[in-house]
């Protein structure tokens, strides 16, 4: 098939993922065109069979917010004509999914046509699709998609809550890993010993926007490393890294904590955690705790969303109530405490996440609803 992605390319989950799923489909033999305003952080270079196409939003003075969705739809359109795409894949329902209507309004016209595959992520959902202004059009939006897919089925009951789109059948496909790259065997830990001391390592990686509660990672941490020496490390960059700065200075423990930024190679620092830490105020998957469960690593999380639906809670994981940053310290602090049951959980998770979220399974299922979208008729 000829496919293309419309994804954000910047650090974040949904690009990730999008991103996974391009590289993983062009393997498979398909032909991938990446549509976006800049190359996404996870594709290499150069890869067969798959293209980029920037978006070139240009400047004009009238303009004091360039119309985006507008120059997207216009290059949508253009690369389905002229390498003749069959599925347009949007990741994020605003304003991908919107600008791909746009575009196959505009193929109709000229007698051609595309399907349009929306996959939600979760704060298009959740957050930005349930403020006053944008919420029409993403019901819109959703309900004018050939398919649609959320990622999990938390995100699908909420779609269905916040939007009662009406004959919209949001399907639950999951976030995927490769299993051989999030395996900690395969790596060596790129931090030197002299740095982690023998310390156990908690880790977390995010866009540190508020919904992530980067202060309750550094809150956790502080606790954890009241009862036992340890290191954490923070992945990723974003609004609340001041903040999270800022706790850990005030709570004694900014010497213990790296942050590295945007690191876009996350399998060999995931292969030296000992635990993950997401206590997230509403993850609608959480792709970096699977990451870090399939790299062996325990998630300490919050109760919320979709995340009960990857961390099993007292098996691959330990998951409390938002803001129970006790509750989550005190489950760590157990956790490293015990050996035999750290290597018990460590185990269950890598070979959890192999069993529900590999990525050829996932992938298949991403492939069998593109040519159920091509065999029906299209979305009206
Ligand atoms: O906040 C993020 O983690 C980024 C965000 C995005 O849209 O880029 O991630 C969302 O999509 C991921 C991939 O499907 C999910 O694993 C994340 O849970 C989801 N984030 C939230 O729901 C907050």
């Amino acid at each position: 098939m000829r496919v293309g992605i419309t994804c954000y390319p910047t650090y974040g989950g949904s690009g990730a993922l999008a991103t996974e799923l391009g590289i993983a489909l062009a393997a498979r033999g398909h032909e991938v065109h990446f549509i976006t305003y800049q190359q996404p952080f996870r594709l290499p270079s150069f890869l067969p069979r798959v293209w980029f196409h920037e978006v070139d939003v240009g400047r004009y003075p009238l303009f004091e917010y360039p119309p985006y969705d507008l120059a997207l739809a216009a290059r949508m359109h253009e690369v389905v004509r002229d390498h003749r795409l069959e599925v347009l894949h949007c990741h994020y329902a605003i304003p991908h999914a919107t600008s791909a209507w746009i575009a196959r309004e505009m193929l109709r016209r000229e007698g051609g046509g595309i399907r349009v595959v929306t996959t939600l992520h979760g704060t298009d959902i959740t957050i930005v699709g349930q403020e006053r202004s944008f919420h029409t059009i993403t019901r819109f939006s959703i309900e004018r998609s050939d398919a649609v897919t959320a990622v999990s089925s938390y995100l699908r009951d909420e779609t269905y809550r916040a939007f009662g789109c009406r004959g919209c059948d949001v399907r639950v496909i999951p976030n995927f890993i490769d299993p051989a790259l999030y395996d900690r065997a395969r790596h060596v830990f790129p931090i030197p010993a002299e740095v982690v001391r023998g310390r156990p390592v908690l880790m977390h990686i995010s866009n540190f926007r508020p919904v992530k509660r980067v202060r309750d990672v550094v809150g956790i941490f502080a606790r954890v490393a009241a009862a036992m020496p340890s290191l954490l490390v923070m992945i990723g960059d974003g609004p609340e890294r001041v903040e999270a700065e800022a706790e850990a200075r005030a709570l004694g423990v900014a010497d213990d904590i790296l942050f590295l930024g945007k690191i876009e190679a996350v399998a060999p620092l995931l292969a030296g955690a000992s635990l993950f830490l997401l206590p997230t105020n509403a993850e609608s998957f959480g792709l970096s705790a699977l990451e870090a469960l399939a790299s062996g690593v325990p998630v300490i999380g919050a109760r919320a969303g979709g995340l009960p639906e990857v961390v099993l809670h007292g098996e691959t994981g330990h998951l409390a109530e938002v803001g129970d940053v006790d509750g989550m310290a005190a489950a760590a602090v157990a956790l490293l405490a015990d050996r035999d049951r750290w290597v018990a959980m460590s185990a269950r998770a890598a070979a959890d996440a192999r069993a529900r979220f590999a990525e050829d399974a996932v992938v298949a299922q991403y492939e069998a609803l593109y040519r159920q979208a091509l065999s029906a008729p299209p979305a009206a």
